[in-house]
């Protein structure tokens, strides 16, 4: 069992006359006391702009900014010169999708997602087919709520230029077997981009290991701040890949009528970047650490595996994902019978318990599934068995009220 919960002050708010019970993980992380700390000594301690003062200040800053993405490197198995910060996943996923549509698609060439996609990993898609007049595949998910391997492997060919999958479904749960897809898709050619914001929060992820070309994920879903997120792709890629983002610090030259980019990752990095943000993100990474990814991951499965036998049990409740939680992520999206996600969520908010409801930036999914909306839990490492409890017997209550 963790003991985290001292490290996170919002845990002992409460809501609605009743202690916060927070179960919205994979919307976004609270911060523990030594994120929210990292990021306000650096503004009352170093604080500059980065990458062009000569003065103290500028280079601590500057210092502090590149250690930050050294610690990020080394928790996801890159090279530091392989991670540009951004906003979050999806500035991460249109910054790849505008690279790419430069460099690879032409005309009736074709890019492959699955039916599973958060909108940030299926919009940046549609966009780009529509610029380029290439064409959007979407891979089917079985009635399980897993990827249609088979359908998968049928929708690749020698067309196929990009194949971008998220790794852990925002809804499903499912854990994607992204070293197979990546073995398929480079087998056609295809470039490999993985949405891996649901899953580099909460479980160990080595890039090297997975096999792809391109990753993203944010820092707010993995106890670091807002505005500031990742993109890890493989050097030679992002070597290849024009910036989307023109301005400030990201040249070598510019002229009045021309410019020559700077290398990875400045090239990406147009503008004062989020500098605070990502030393606060650093810290995250030490936090998480500190505690280790494989805890962090069992605390998660445990709770899932907990909350999938509990719904289970009600006859009221349909679960959504596969089965089996250890092919899961720490999250689990669920109805009640003939009683709208709104309605169970506003309930629910009134014991102090938050959850989401609604489409969760995934109306293909929830179109496919046959439904317009659902209850999320999702859980992180501050959650505790007695929490899934709660979550349970409210619930019922819910049931008896409005059922
Ligand atoms: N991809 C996945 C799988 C996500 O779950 C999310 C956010 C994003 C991309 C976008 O991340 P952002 O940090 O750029 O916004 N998912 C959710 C969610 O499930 N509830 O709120 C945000």
């Amino acid at each position: 069992m963790l003991n985290v919960r001292g490290d996170f002050p919002i845990l002992s708010r409460m809501v609605n006359g009743h202690p916060l019970v927070y179960l919205d993980s994979a919307a976004t992380a609270h911060k523990p006391v030594a994120v929210v700390e990292a990021e306000r000594d650096f503004y009352v301690r170093a604080y500059a702009n980065v990458r062009r003062g000569v003065y103290l200040l500028a280079a601590e800053a500057t210092e502090l900014y590149e250690a930050a993405r050294a610690k990020v490197a080394r928790f996801v198995g890159a090279r530091p010169e392989e991670i540009v910060f951004t906003r979050g996943t999806t500035e991460a996923l249109n910054l790849v999708a505008w690279g790419l549509g430069e460099t690879r698609v032409r005309p009736r060439d074709e890019l492959l997602v699955t039916e599973m996609e958060h909108h940030a990993n299926l919009l940046p898609w549609q966009e780009l087919a529509r610029r380029r007049g290439a064409q959007l595949l979407a891979a089917r998910i079985t009635s399980q709520g897993e990827l249609d391997l088979g359908d998968f492997q049928s929708k690749l060919s020698s067309r196929t230029r990009v194949v971008s999958v998220v790794h852990v479904s925002n809804v499903l749960g499912t854990i994607n077997p992204v070293q197979e897809i990546a073995q398929w898709a480079h087998e056609v050619g295809a470039v490999v981009v993985v949405d891996a914001a649901q899953s580099v929060p909460h479980m160990p992820v080595d890039v090297g290991e997975l096999g792809a070309d391109l990753l993203a994920f944010s820092g707010h879903k993995m106890l670091g701040p807002t505005g500031i997120g990742v993109l890890w792709g493989r050097a030679e890629l992002l070597a290849e890949m024009p910036p989307w983002l023109t301005g400030g610090e990201m040249i070598r030259e510019a002229w009045i009528d021309r410019a020559v980019w700077a290398d990875p990752p400045a090239r990406f990095e147009g503008g004062t970047p989020p500098i605070a943000q990502a030393v606060a993100l650093g810290s995250a990474v030490d936090y998480l650490q500190g505690i280790g990814m494989d805890r962090v991951h069992s605390h998660g499965q445990g709770l899932t595996a907990q909350a999938l036998e509990g719904l289970r049990a009600r006859p009221y409740v349909t679960v959504y994902g596969p089965p089996d939680p250890s092919r899961r992520g720490a999250l689990v999206a669920f109805n009640l019978q003939g009683i709208h996600p709104h309605d169970v969520a506003t309930l629910l908010d009134q014991e102090g318990i938050a959850i989401r409801a609604g489409h969760h930036c995934t109306q293909p999914l929830h179109r496919r599934l046959g439904i317009p909306a659902s209850c999320r839990a999702s859980f992180y490492l501050y959650n505790t068995p007695e929490e899934v409890e709660q979550l349970l017997a409210a619930l019922d209550r819910v049931k008896e009220t409005l059922g």
